[in-house]
């Protein structure tokens, strides 16, 4: 059985762009995940520790039949692997994959809360979540409806489309 996840990427150290691609693109060639869609990449201040480079944020919707928790896992895995810039003593980063959602469903274990539990206060989430799935419901609300309030962020699309992340050797 399969289910729709989706997983928000972002990065500010090294070459970001480069790096959720590749994650994404690993992600894509398992026979457990396809990737169904992606938002456009988005430029975003960073949030919660502000003197830190701004971030590169996307969204993206996975096919998967991997239950949550071994989703989890294989974006912590995917993280690691694709982190191209040793990591810095505070908060920059070269790549982060979050789970979002799993399926619409709620789920609580000790290391993971699904649906995530930061989406609506999370400006680089929600907009590059409503380029592809406006409609998903977060605690009651839609994507959209949420997104609204962060309507004067100042969040830049980065790429004209969510082709970003293919491969682009022809
Ligand atoms: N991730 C963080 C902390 N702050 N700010 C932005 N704009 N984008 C992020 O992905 C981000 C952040 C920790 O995961
Ligand atoms: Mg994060
Ligand atoms: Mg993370």
């Amino acid at each position: 059985m399969s289910a729709r996840a989706y997983l928000g990427l972002g990065g500010n150290l090294g070459d970001p762009q480069a790096a959720m691609a590749a994650a994404l693109q690993s992600i894509d060639a398992r026979e457990d995940c396809r990737v169904a869609a992606v938002s456009r990449l988005f430029r975003t201040p960073p949030w919660g520790k502000t003197d830190q480079p701004d971030f590169l944020n996307a969204c993206a919707a996975i096919e998967t039949e991997l239950a949550p928790r071994a989703l989890l896992a294989l974006c912590l895995e995917t993280e690691q692997r694709f982190k191209r810039v040793r990591q810095e003593r505070w908060g920059p980063r070269t790549l982060d994959i979050d789970v979002l959602d799993h399926g619409g469903k709620s789920y609580a274990d000790d290391h993971l809360l699904l649906p995530h539990p930061r989406i609506a206060e999370r400006a680089f989430v929600l907009i590059p979540l409503c380029d592809i799935a406006p409609e998903l419901m977060i605690g009651g609300e839609s994507a959209a409806n949420l997104a609204e309030r962060f309507a004067a962020e100042p969040i830049v699309p980065a790429s004209p489309d969510g082709g970003w992340w293919r491969a682009n050797d022809g």
